[in-house]
């Protein structure tokens, strides 16, 4: 009886621990996940989307892991000059208010993709906020010139962006 004890109070303390980063989440929405799909035989992808902080605090995008690629990271752009390179970064700041993730900035970066993403087709991704913990999505792939992908870029940007994301991008 003692040991039945024990696991019972364990488990009791794992759920109310789970439902306070739930509760806390409720804070962050995020919406209109989309992936670009592959070109050729791209080792790896990216991912961008519109996260929603409705609570009065700043939070922090600190992690994100998926199944479908190798190693995801949080990834951000940056002119060197004339060139676009990708910079992975600690965490991706979440300010109260709406914060967007597109081409051209901050993204979720999939290295080692184990298959290509396909147009059409989804995928789960778990983002892991500082303060609003877990957050399961899914992630929809779109064409390579989906809507509102290339917004505000010129042609000449637009391919530097696919090979950004086609691997010969350097990373610093
Ligand atoms: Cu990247």
């Amino acid at each position: 009886m003692k040991y039945t004890n024990i696991v019972m109070a364990t488990l009791g303390a794992g759920m109310m621990i789970f439902a306070s980063a739930g509760a806390m989440a409720d804070d962050i929405m995020v919406k209109n996940a989309w992936a670009r799909a592959s070109a050729g035989m791209a080792g790896a992808g990216a991912a961008f989307m519109e996260i929603e902080n409705m609570g009065g605090q700043n939070d922090k995008l600190i992690s994100a892991s998926s199944d479908i690629s190798a190693k995801t990271e949080l990834h951000t752009h940056i002119m060197d000059g004339d060139i676009m390179r990708m910079r992975q970064v600690d965490f991706i700041p979440v300010p109260s208010g709406s914060t967007e993730l597109r081409p051209g900035g901050y993204h979720v970066m999939f290295m080692g993709l184990k298959n290509m993403l396909v147009e059409g087709t989804s995928f789960p991704l778990t983002l892991t906020f500082e303060k609003a913990g877990n957050i399961d999505l899914t992630v929809n792939v779109m064409s390579p010139a989906a809507k509102g992908a290339m917004e505000g870029m010129g042609h000449k940007n637009m391919e530097k962006m696919n090979k950004a994301h086609g691997g010969k991008m350097k990373h610093n």
